[in-house]
């Protein structure tokens, strides 16, 4: 499956590796990862992995790379879990000479810049990239393994959004047999703050909900500064509202510090993907997400009306 991309990297001097606008831990763990992975496995090669990160990371797993034009420009870009170009952090992903992608995303559009593996039954990009070092035969180490670990670890929620059980333990076992730590990588994870603290007390006072099932919440920058929670962070949190008995949807909608709003749905059992795609957002059939132009009411209340209308759908089905 991942024949053609290793020949693509294997022709290229320079790597730079791409992730998304708001990196998560299958994000950075697998721009980590991969970058790790070819510098070991290439040590001729220069591969580098650009864009945010995740801070909280730094000292147990690698650091992020600050990279000049003049190297983007002669570089391979790859994608790893993200949809397109446009949903790179780093926009000077543009003017990359080569381009390829490895996701786990639905495709809204067919990436048609360059090479790609695509596997949206795939539960974390991470897992691909387990897949492509038992493919190409690549030699690991532990800080690969704990970047790889990380994101499986994350997007799984760790380990309950799983396709193929069986599939994902072995990945999980192989990495801790090279030398993944779960141990040290929950520890960080599980570090929380008084800040955190009143984030939750603020969603739990003040959600509200639809006679249908949507349960949901609003924020306007202002509020967002005051609990001191970035619009994104505070997206990364919807899931405070998850599995409220006789509310399958849970949403945020987050207003950003330029008047945008970060929305993101998610569902136990009704697709939230396509109501994202309608807006010209995406991700996963039950973990979505959109962009909006602005924290318009009416634009708001349409999509509560849409995913109360998959809701009714999906009740239909059962
Ligand atoms: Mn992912």
């Amino acid at each position: 499956m991942f024949e053609e991309l290793r020949h693509i990297i294997e022709k290229n001097e320079y790597i730079v590796i791409f992730g998304h606008i708001n990196p998560d831990g299958d994000c950075y763990g697998s721009q980590i990862g991969l970058r790790d992975l070819l510098r070991l496995n290439y040590p001729n090669k220069k591969v580098y992995a650009v864009g945010s990160g995740w801070r909280r990371f730094f000292n147990l797993i690698g650091n992020m790379d600050v990279v000049d034009d003049e190297i983007i420009k002669k570089s391979l870009a790859i994608l790893v879990d993200g949809n397109d170009l446009m949903r790179m952090e780093d926009q000077r992903i543009g003017t990359a000479k080569e381009f390829i992608k490895i996701d786990h995303h639905m495709e809204n559009n067919k990436f048609t810049e360059g090479k790609f593996v695509i596997d949206d039954n795939a539960n974390s990009t991470c897992e691909l990239i387990v897949k492509f070092i038992w493919e190409a035969k690549w030699k690991v180490n532990p800080t690969i393994c704990n970047a790889l670990f990380l994101g499986i670890l994350t997007d799984t929620g760790r380990f309950q959004f799983i396709e193929d059980f069986p599939i994902a333990f072995k990945e999980a076992s192989y990495l801790c047999e090279n030398g993944a730590d779960p141990k040290a990588i929950n520890k960080v994870l599980n570090i929380t703050n008084e800040d955190a603290l009143k984030f939750k007390g603020y969603v739990f006072t003040h959600y509200q909900k639809t006679e249908t099932g949507v349960i949901y919440l609003t924020f306007k920058y202002k509020t967002l500064e005051e609990l001191k929670v970035s619009p994104s962070k505070a997206g990364g949190m919807v899931n405070l509202l998850n599995n409220v008995l006789g509310y399958p949807i849970w949403a945020f909608f987050c207003e950003n510090e330029d008047g945008t709003c970060h929305a993101e749905f998610r569902s136990s059992g009704p697709g939230v993907q396509p109501v994202a795609a309608k807006y010209g957002g995406g991700g996963h059939y039950h973990a979505a997400g959109v962009t909006l132009a602005d924290m318009n009411e009416e634009t708001i209340q349409m999509i509560i009306d849409d995913l109360d209308t998959v809701i009714k759908e999906y009740q239909k089905e059962e």
